[in-house]
């Protein structure tokens, strides 16, 4: 008989280790944005401040600042985000909307050349986990609140030529109205792939990331990054200061992650539980 809502939620949390424990790992869901590669200060952040330039508005968005406007996800509600608050004197066009999403395709523009001149790559260990998760027959998706642009010129130009191919489920953007920290993006993702949140764990760098993966029932892995490293990831599987090589172990932040140095499937596996 459960007498309270924190019996409750026990009870929950009991059920969902009992799920896992009797589901086996069958894919792994991929944050793009701070995860898969260190995208931020250098990436996202210049492209937005090359889009302001180029229709002569003089706004210019510091390192500090952006770390700021990281509050929110996505590139068009960081606009209005930083309008609201950062740039409240800002004399707004009619039709603010169409301003905003004619900003934000001249972001990903910028954006996706940056990208295609190779100057963002992936973060240590990417690759080598995704190998081995492919060998092993993992399937791979990816749950993400950047645009869908932005994530095929990510992974055709630093993963491989062919890596968009290697994921069963890109979900990205707008597809789901409410962003991350929302839920919604991987219970779309999982929905697309036709598994339960047991056959799943996710990989994320971020508060809001986690908010996301935690609220949509997913085993969550984190490896923080310069902008992420305080925040709060309580309810996390393991919080790394990367994903680690063999010749560049890892730092274990929180969680336990027995003798490995660096995230391989068999750490992956341990860590969902199944
Ligand atoms: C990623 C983001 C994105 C990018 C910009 O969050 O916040 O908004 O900064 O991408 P997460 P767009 O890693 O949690 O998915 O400009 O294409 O929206
Ligand atoms: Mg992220």
């Amino acid at each position: 008989m459960v007498h309270s809502t924190a019996e409750f939620g026990n009870l929950q949390r009991f059920r969902g280790r009992l799920n896992r424990a009797m589901s086996t790992l069958k894919a792994l869901l991929f944050d793009v944005d701070g995860t898969l590669a260190d995208t931020e200060r250098d990436g996202h952040r210049i492209a937005f401040n090359r889009a302001f330039a180029e229709v002569g508005l003089d706004w210019e968005w510091s390192e500090e600042l952006y770390g700021k406007l990281l509050a929110v996800t996505g590139g068009k509600e960081r606009i209005r985000y930083y309008l609201d608050n950062f740039n409240t004197a800002f004399a707004r066009p009619e039709g603010l909307d169409g301003f905003i999403a004619g900003l934000h395709q001249a972001k990903t523009r910028h954006y996706v050349q940056m990208l295609a001149e190779g100057l963002i790559p992936l973060r240590h260990g990417v690759k080598r986990l995704i190998g081995e998760a492919r060998e092993a027959g993992m399937r791979l998706a990816v749950a993400t609140t950047t645009t869908p642009e932005n994530v095929s010129a990510l992974l055709e130009n630093a993963m491989d030529p062919d890596a968009v191919s290697w994921f069963e489920v890109i979900a990205a953007g707008d597809v789901v109205p409410a962003k991350k920290p929302a839920p919604d993006i991987y219970t779309y993702a999982m929905e697309k792939l036709g598994l339960s949140p047991a056959e799943c764990i996710a990989f994320e760098d971020s508060h809001n990331g986690i908010r996301a993966s935690l609220g949509a029932d997913l085993k969550t892995i984190v490896a923080v990054n310069g902008y992420t490293r305080e925040d709060d990831f309580t309810g996390a599987a393991i919080v790394l200061d990367s994903w680690g090589e063999p010749d560049a172990p890892f730092r274990v932040l929180s969680g336990d992650a027995g003798d490995a140095t660096c995230l391989d499937l068999a750490l992956v596996k341990r860590l969902h539980g199944g």
